[in-house]
Protein backbone atom coordinates (compact mmCIF):
# COMPACT_ATOMS: atom_id res chain seq x y z
CA UNK A 1 0.00 0.00 0.00
CA UNK A 2 1.28 3.28 -0.60
CA UNK A 3 1.76 5.66 2.41
CA UNK A 4 0.12 9.04 2.06
CA UNK A 5 1.97 12.14 3.78
CA UNK A 6 0.30 15.66 4.79
CA UNK A 7 3.03 18.24 5.18
CA UNK A 8 1.79 21.64 6.09
CA UNK A 9 4.67 24.37 5.56
CA UNK A 10 5.08 22.20 2.57
CA UNK A 11 6.89 25.87 0.66
CA UNK A 12 9.29 26.89 3.28
CA UNK A 13 12.84 25.08 3.67
CA UNK A 14 12.35 21.65 5.01
CA UNK A 15 8.73 21.13 3.41
CA UNK A 16 10.47 21.06 0.06
CA UNK A 17 13.44 18.87 1.56
CA UNK A 18 10.75 16.39 2.93
CA UNK A 19 8.89 15.99 0.24
CA UNK A 20 11.30 15.90 -1.97
CA UNK A 21 12.99 12.88 0.39
CA UNK A 22 8.95 11.11 1.10
CA UNK A 23 8.49 11.20 -2.86
CA UNK A 24 11.73 9.34 -2.98
CA UNK A 25 10.35 6.56 -0.79
CA UNK A 26 7.40 6.06 -2.97
CA UNK A 27 4.87 8.33 -0.70
CA UNK A 28 1.84 9.93 -2.14
CA UNK A 29 2.42 13.87 -1.05
CA UNK A 30 -0.43 16.52 0.53
CA UNK A 31 0.89 19.74 0.90
CA UNK A 32 -0.93 22.59 2.82
CA UNK A 33 -1.16 25.84 1.44
CA UNK A 34 -1.96 29.36 1.84
CA UNK A 35 -3.92 31.26 -0.23
CA UNK A 36 -1.67 34.36 -1.73
CA UNK A 37 -1.89 36.82 -3.94
CA UNK A 38 1.30 35.81 -5.47
CA UNK A 39 1.89 32.11 -4.84
CA UNK A 40 4.81 30.99 -2.53
CA UNK A 41 5.79 27.54 -4.48
CA UNK A 42 9.08 28.45 -5.64
CA UNK A 43 11.05 25.79 -3.35
CA UNK A 44 8.91 23.18 -4.72
CA UNK A 45 8.27 24.21 -8.40
CA UNK A 46 10.03 21.31 -9.33
CA UNK A 47 7.68 19.03 -7.45
CA UNK A 48 4.43 20.41 -9.04
CA UNK A 49 3.30 17.67 -11.02
CA UNK A 50 4.02 15.19 -8.14
CA UNK A 51 2.53 16.90 -5.32
CA UNK A 52 -1.48 16.99 -4.29
CA UNK A 53 -1.65 20.63 -3.04
CA UNK A 54 -4.39 21.59 -0.99
CA UNK A 55 -5.39 25.37 -0.01
CA UNK A 56 -5.63 25.74 3.88
CA UNK A 57 -4.77 27.43 7.05
CA UNK A 58 -3.14 26.78 10.62
CA UNK A 59 -5.69 29.37 11.91
CA UNK A 60 -8.68 27.52 10.07
CA UNK A 61 -9.83 24.68 11.67
CA UNK A 62 -12.36 23.80 8.68
CA UNK A 63 -9.21 23.71 6.20
CA UNK A 64 -7.37 21.42 8.39
CA UNK A 65 -10.51 18.97 9.01
CA UNK A 66 -10.96 19.10 4.74
CA UNK A 67 -7.05 18.51 4.34
CA UNK A 68 -7.49 15.36 7.09
CA UNK A 69 -10.41 14.24 5.13
CA UNK A 70 -9.05 14.52 1.59
CA UNK A 71 -5.58 13.51 2.38
CA UNK A 72 -6.42 10.60 4.90
CA UNK A 73 -3.39 10.89 6.02
CA UNK A 74 -0.64 7.97 7.44
CA UNK A 75 1.88 10.65 8.66
CA UNK A 76 1.32 14.13 8.93
CA UNK A 77 3.95 16.73 9.35
CA UNK A 78 3.30 20.23 10.78
CA UNK A 79 6.11 22.54 9.41
CA UNK A 80 3.59 25.27 9.58
CA UNK A 81 4.96 28.33 11.18
CA UNK A 82 5.84 32.21 11.39
CA UNK A 83 9.17 31.00 11.57
CA UNK A 84 11.21 33.99 12.07
CA UNK A 85 11.62 34.83 15.74
CA UNK A 86 12.62 38.31 14.47
CA UNK A 87 8.97 39.28 13.63
CA UNK A 88 7.66 37.23 16.41
CA UNK A 89 8.52 40.58 18.59
CA UNK A 90 6.36 42.61 15.99
CA UNK A 91 3.39 40.31 15.34
CA UNK A 92 3.12 38.36 18.80
CA UNK A 93 -0.44 37.32 18.74
CA UNK A 94 -0.81 35.58 15.10
CA UNK A 95 2.15 34.12 16.14
CA UNK A 96 1.22 32.48 18.73
CA UNK A 97 -1.93 31.36 16.86
CA UNK A 98 -0.58 30.19 14.39
CA UNK A 99 2.78 28.22 16.04
CA UNK A 100 0.69 27.16 19.20
CA UNK A 101 -2.86 26.99 18.75
CA UNK A 102 -2.46 25.75 15.36
CA UNK A 103 -1.14 23.01 16.27
CA UNK A 104 -4.10 21.86 18.46
CA UNK A 105 -6.32 22.30 15.57
CA UNK A 106 -4.26 20.30 13.68
CA UNK A 107 -3.97 17.48 16.00
CA UNK A 108 -7.67 17.76 16.92
CA UNK A 109 -8.67 17.49 13.00
CA UNK A 110 -6.23 14.05 12.95
CA UNK A 111 -8.36 12.66 16.02
CA UNK A 112 -11.72 13.50 14.62
CA UNK A 113 -10.83 12.51 11.36
CA UNK A 114 -7.87 9.60 11.63
CA UNK A 115 -6.62 9.24 15.32
CA UNK A 116 -4.34 6.32 13.70
CA UNK A 117 -2.43 8.99 11.46
CA UNK A 118 1.22 9.31 13.30
CA UNK A 119 2.01 13.16 13.61
CA UNK A 120 5.19 15.32 13.48
CA UNK A 121 5.64 18.82 15.44
CA UNK A 122 8.40 21.01 14.35
CA UNK A 123 9.83 22.00 17.70
CA UNK A 124 12.70 24.04 18.44
CA UNK A 125 15.87 24.88 20.45
CA UNK A 126 14.51 27.90 20.92
CA UNK A 127 12.36 26.47 23.62
CA UNK A 128 15.65 26.46 25.62
CA UNK A 129 16.45 30.09 24.89
CA UNK A 130 18.14 31.29 27.82
CA UNK A 131 19.46 27.89 28.57
CA UNK A 132 19.58 25.78 31.66
CA UNK A 133 22.21 23.54 30.91
CA UNK A 134 24.72 22.92 28.35
CA UNK A 135 24.73 20.68 26.20
CA UNK A 136 20.79 20.84 25.74
CA UNK A 137 18.74 17.45 25.68
CA UNK A 138 15.55 16.07 25.91
CA UNK A 139 14.98 17.06 29.55
CA UNK A 140 16.90 20.32 29.51
CA UNK A 141 13.78 22.47 31.56
CA UNK A 142 12.63 25.48 28.58
CA UNK A 143 12.81 29.28 28.89
CA UNK A 144 11.54 30.88 25.92
CA UNK A 145 12.86 34.40 24.96
CA UNK A 146 10.85 35.04 22.14
CA UNK A 147 6.90 35.04 21.58
CA UNK A 148 7.85 32.78 18.88
CA UNK A 149 9.65 30.61 21.55
CA UNK A 150 6.26 30.84 23.50
CA UNK A 151 3.96 29.97 20.76
CA UNK A 152 6.59 26.70 20.36
CA UNK A 153 6.40 25.40 23.98
CA UNK A 154 2.69 25.33 23.68
CA UNK A 155 2.74 23.38 20.20
CA UNK A 156 5.41 21.28 22.10
CA UNK A 157 2.83 20.32 25.49
CA UNK A 158 -0.09 20.24 22.83
CA UNK A 159 1.78 17.65 21.53
CA UNK A 160 3.20 15.64 24.13
CA UNK A 161 -0.62 16.36 25.74
CA UNK A 162 -2.65 14.44 22.54
CA UNK A 163 0.07 11.37 23.24
CA UNK A 164 -0.82 11.23 26.72
CA UNK A 165 -4.83 12.24 26.38
CA UNK A 166 -5.81 9.86 23.19
CA UNK A 167 -2.74 8.12 22.87
CA UNK A 168 -2.07 9.67 19.08
CA UNK A 169 1.49 8.64 17.71
CA UNK A 170 2.62 12.35 17.87
CA UNK A 171 6.32 13.64 18.33
CA UNK A 172 8.19 16.49 18.69
CA UNK A 173 11.70 17.17 16.95
CA UNK A 174 13.39 19.56 18.83
CA UNK A 175 15.26 20.63 15.97
CA UNK A 176 18.56 23.27 16.03
CA UNK A 177 19.26 25.37 13.73
CA UNK A 178 19.48 24.01 9.94
CA UNK A 179 20.20 25.66 6.86
CA UNK A 180 20.59 25.13 3.11
CA UNK A 181 20.61 27.38 -0.25
CA UNK A 182 16.83 27.42 0.44
CA UNK A 183 17.06 29.41 3.58
CA UNK A 184 14.75 32.49 3.75
CA UNK A 185 16.79 35.29 3.38
CA UNK A 186 16.07 36.87 6.61
CA UNK A 187 17.94 34.25 8.28
CA UNK A 188 21.35 35.06 9.64
CA UNK A 189 23.06 32.38 7.24
CA UNK A 190 21.25 33.11 4.40
CA UNK A 191 21.50 36.96 4.45
CA UNK A 192 25.38 36.41 4.84
CA UNK A 193 25.85 33.97 2.17
CA UNK A 194 24.02 36.34 0.09
CA UNK A 195 25.37 39.39 0.79
CA UNK A 196 28.92 37.92 0.49
CA UNK A 197 27.96 36.79 -2.87
CA UNK A 198 26.66 39.90 -3.94
CA UNK A 199 29.57 42.37 -2.32
CA UNK A 200 32.17 39.75 -4.27
CA UNK A 201 30.22 40.31 -7.50
CA UNK A 202 29.63 44.43 -7.52
CA UNK A 203 26.17 44.16 -6.24
CA UNK A 204 26.84 45.51 -2.19
CA UNK A 205 29.22 47.24 -0.76
CA UNK A 206 28.60 46.17 3.00
CA UNK A 207 26.80 43.90 5.50
CA UNK A 208 24.67 44.88 8.43
CA UNK A 209 24.45 42.41 11.35
CA UNK A 210 23.29 42.58 15.13
CA UNK A 211 24.71 40.28 17.57
CA UNK A 212 27.87 38.94 15.93
CA UNK A 213 28.33 37.21 19.65
CA UNK A 214 25.45 34.61 19.32
CA UNK A 215 26.05 30.85 18.99
CA UNK A 216 24.32 27.98 17.09
CA UNK A 217 24.21 24.85 16.51
CA UNK A 218 23.96 24.81 12.95
CA UNK A 219 23.21 21.54 10.34
CA UNK A 220 22.41 21.35 6.77
CA UNK A 221 18.08 21.00 6.57
CA UNK A 222 18.44 18.12 4.25
CA UNK A 223 20.19 16.01 6.84
CA UNK A 224 17.06 17.52 9.42
CA UNK A 225 14.15 16.26 7.16
CA UNK A 226 15.18 12.57 7.23
CA UNK A 227 15.38 12.38 11.26
CA UNK A 228 11.93 13.83 10.72
CA UNK A 229 10.60 10.68 9.19
CA UNK A 230 12.55 8.34 11.10
CA UNK A 231 10.56 9.32 14.23
CA UNK A 232 7.23 8.82 12.90
CA UNK A 233 8.73 5.14 11.78
CA UNK A 234 9.20 4.03 15.34
CA UNK A 235 6.92 2.06 16.80
CA UNK A 236 5.96 4.16 19.83
CA UNK A 237 6.09 8.46 19.71
CA UNK A 238 8.59 9.69 21.36
CA UNK A 239 10.41 13.77 21.58
CA UNK A 240 13.76 14.07 20.19
CA UNK A 241 17.02 16.48 19.70
CA UNK A 242 18.63 16.64 16.58
CA UNK A 243 21.29 18.68 16.55
CA UNK A 244 25.14 18.63 15.43
CA UNK A 245 26.32 18.92 18.41
CA UNK A 246 28.78 21.59 17.75
CA UNK A 247 28.53 25.72 17.81
CA UNK A 248 30.15 28.70 16.32
CA UNK A 249 29.15 32.08 16.41
CA UNK A 250 28.09 34.40 13.77
CA UNK A 251 31.23 36.08 13.56
CA UNK A 252 32.59 32.51 12.51
CA UNK A 253 29.82 31.80 9.80
CA UNK A 254 30.90 35.55 8.59
CA UNK A 255 34.96 34.76 8.23
CA UNK A 256 34.45 31.34 6.79
CA UNK A 257 31.88 32.59 4.26
CA UNK A 258 33.76 35.53 3.15
CA UNK A 259 37.09 33.87 2.81
CA UNK A 260 35.60 31.52 0.85
CA UNK A 261 35.54 34.01 -1.94
CA UNK A 262 38.61 35.36 -0.84
CA UNK A 263 37.52 38.39 1.37
CA UNK A 264 38.01 39.35 4.13
CA UNK A 265 34.77 39.73 6.75
CA UNK A 266 36.08 43.00 9.26
CA UNK A 267 35.84 44.97 6.17
CA UNK A 268 32.53 44.86 4.96
CA UNK A 269 30.37 43.15 8.35
CA UNK A 270 28.64 46.39 10.08
CA UNK A 271 26.93 46.44 13.30
CA UNK A 272 23.89 47.58 13.07
CA UNK A 273 21.51 48.25 16.48
CA UNK A 274 18.47 47.73 14.51
CA UNK A 275 19.05 43.95 13.67
CA UNK A 276 19.82 43.64 17.48
CA UNK A 277 16.56 41.63 19.14
CA UNK A 278 14.92 42.60 22.54
CA UNK A 279 16.06 39.26 24.55
CA UNK A 280 18.66 37.33 23.18
CA UNK A 281 19.14 33.48 22.89
CA UNK A 282 22.99 33.71 23.46
CA UNK A 283 24.39 29.73 23.12
CA UNK A 284 22.72 26.80 21.72
CA UNK A 285 24.43 23.55 21.60
CA UNK A 286 22.64 20.13 21.11
CA UNK A 287 23.22 17.07 22.34
CA UNK A 288 21.87 14.57 19.63
CA UNK A 289 22.73 11.40 21.42
CA UNK A 290 19.51 10.10 22.18
CA UNK A 291 18.66 10.15 18.45
CA UNK A 292 22.04 8.70 17.62
CA UNK A 293 20.91 6.03 20.02
CA UNK A 294 17.42 5.19 18.87
CA UNK A 295 17.23 6.49 15.10
CA UNK A 296 20.70 5.82 14.75
CA UNK A 297 20.62 9.22 13.06
CA UNK A 298 23.40 11.66 12.28
CA UNK A 299 24.11 15.05 10.40
CA UNK A 300 26.39 14.20 7.59
CA UNK A 301 27.43 17.75 6.44
CA UNK A 302 29.94 19.64 8.21
CA UNK A 303 29.45 23.37 9.56
CA UNK A 304 32.24 24.74 7.23
CA UNK A 305 30.76 22.73 3.92
CA UNK A 306 27.56 24.04 4.99
CA UNK A 307 28.82 27.58 4.56
CA UNK A 308 30.27 26.96 1.28
CA UNK A 309 27.82 25.25 0.06
CA UNK A 310 25.16 27.96 0.57
CA UNK A 311 28.31 30.47 -0.65
CA UNK A 312 28.96 28.28 -3.60
CA UNK A 313 25.00 28.64 -4.17
CA UNK A 314 24.59 32.40 -3.73
CA UNK A 315 27.32 32.96 -5.97
CA UNK A 316 25.89 30.72 -8.97
CA UNK A 317 22.78 32.75 -8.05
CA UNK A 318 24.18 36.24 -8.51
CA UNK A 319 26.35 35.83 -11.11
CA UNK A 320 23.26 34.08 -13.59
CA UNK A 321 20.95 37.04 -12.67
CA UNK A 322 23.88 39.62 -13.83
CA UNK A 323 23.91 37.59 -17.06
CA UNK A 324 20.13 38.43 -17.90
CA UNK A 325 20.74 41.75 -16.89
CA UNK A 326 23.53 42.06 -18.96
CA UNK A 327 21.66 40.40 -21.40
CA UNK A 328 18.49 42.43 -21.33
CA UNK A 329 19.73 45.42 -21.07
P1 LIG B 1 9.98 28.40 6.65
O1 LIG B 1 10.90 28.24 5.50
O2 LIG B 1 9.74 29.75 7.21
O3 LIG B 1 8.57 27.77 6.22
C1 LIG B 1 7.41 27.99 6.97
C2 LIG B 1 6.23 27.40 6.23
O4 LIG B 1 5.05 27.62 7.03
C3 LIG B 1 5.95 28.05 4.87
O5 LIG B 1 5.54 27.04 3.99
C4 LIG B 1 4.79 28.98 5.17
O6 LIG B 1 3.97 29.23 4.05
C5 LIG B 1 4.03 28.15 6.19
N1 LIG B 1 3.10 28.93 6.99
C6 LIG B 1 3.35 30.03 7.74
N2 LIG B 1 2.24 30.46 8.34
C7 LIG B 1 1.24 29.63 7.97
C8 LIG B 1 -0.14 29.57 8.25
N3 LIG B 1 -0.74 30.47 9.03
N4 LIG B 1 -0.87 28.57 7.70
C9 LIG B 1 -0.29 27.66 6.88
N5 LIG B 1 1.03 27.67 6.56
C10 LIG B 1 1.78 28.65 7.10
O7 LIG B 1 10.43 27.48 7.87
P2 LIG B 1 11.44 26.22 7.88
O8 LIG B 1 12.81 26.71 8.15
O9 LIG B 1 11.16 25.35 6.72
O10 LIG B 1 10.97 25.50 9.22
C11 LIG B 1 9.92 24.52 9.21
C12 LIG B 1 9.36 24.37 10.62
O11 LIG B 1 10.40 23.97 11.50
C13 LIG B 1 8.80 25.65 11.22
O12 LIG B 1 7.70 25.27 12.03
C14 LIG B 1 9.92 26.19 12.08
O13 LIG B 1 9.40 26.98 13.13
C15 LIG B 1 10.52 24.89 12.59
N6 LIG B 1 11.94 24.92 12.92
C16 LIG B 1 12.85 25.35 11.99
C17 LIG B 1 14.19 25.31 12.30
C18 LIG B 1 15.23 25.76 11.30
O14 LIG B 1 16.37 25.98 11.73
N7 LIG B 1 14.90 25.87 10.04
C19 LIG B 1 14.62 24.83 13.56
C20 LIG B 1 13.66 24.37 14.46
C21 LIG B 1 12.32 24.40 14.12
P3 LIG B 1 4.21 30.49 3.05
O15 LIG B 1 5.17 30.01 2.01
O16 LIG B 1 2.84 30.75 2.53
O17 LIG B 1 4.76 31.63 3.88
O1 LIG C 1 19.18 33.14 11.69
P1 LIG C 1 18.37 33.59 12.85
O2 LIG C 1 17.32 34.60 12.57
O3 LIG C 1 17.79 32.28 13.51
P2 LIG C 1 17.23 31.95 14.98
O4 LIG C 1 16.73 33.16 15.66
O5 LIG C 1 18.27 31.15 15.67
O6 LIG C 1 15.97 31.03 14.63
C1 LIG C 1 16.04 29.97 13.69
O7 LIG C 1 16.43 28.79 14.35
C2 LIG C 1 15.48 28.32 15.33
C3 LIG C 1 16.06 27.05 15.94
O8 LIG C 1 16.91 27.39 17.01
C4 LIG C 1 14.16 28.06 14.64
F1 LIG C 1 13.27 27.58 15.53
C5 LIG C 1 13.64 29.33 14.02
O9 LIG C 1 12.43 29.06 13.31
C6 LIG C 1 14.67 29.85 13.02
O10 LIG C 1 14.77 28.92 11.97
O11 LIG C 1 19.34 34.21 13.97
C7 LIG C 1 20.44 33.48 14.46
C8 LIG C 1 21.27 34.38 15.36
C9 LIG C 1 20.46 35.15 16.41
O12 LIG C 1 21.15 35.10 17.64
C10 LIG C 1 20.43 36.58 15.90
O13 LIG C 1 20.35 37.57 16.92
O14 LIG C 1 21.89 35.38 14.54
C11 LIG C 1 21.79 36.63 15.20
N1 LIG C 1 21.87 37.70 14.21
C12 LIG C 1 22.84 38.65 14.19
N2 LIG C 1 22.59 39.51 13.19
C13 LIG C 1 21.01 37.95 13.21
C14 LIG C 1 21.47 39.09 12.56
N3 LIG C 1 19.93 37.27 12.81
C15 LIG C 1 19.26 37.76 11.72
N4 LIG C 1 18.17 37.09 11.28
N5 LIG C 1 19.66 38.89 11.07
C16 LIG C 1 20.77 39.61 11.45
O15 LIG C 1 21.10 40.61 10.85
Amino acid sequence: MTKRALITGITGQDGSYLAELLLDKGYEVFGLVRRAATPSTERIEHLLDRLTLLVGEMTDQTSLIDAMETSQADEVFNLAAQSFVGDSWTVPISTGDVDGLGVTRLLEAIRRVKPSARFYQAATSEMFGKVHEVPQSETTPFHPRSPYGVGKVYGYYATVNYRESYGLHASNGILFNHESPRRGLEFVTRKISDHVARIKQGKATELRLGNLDAKRDWGFAGDYVEGMWRMLQQDAADDYVLATGETHTVREFCEIAFSHVGLDWEKYVVVDERFVRPAEVELLLGDPGKAKERLGWQPQVTFAELVEMMVDADMQRVSKAIAFENATS
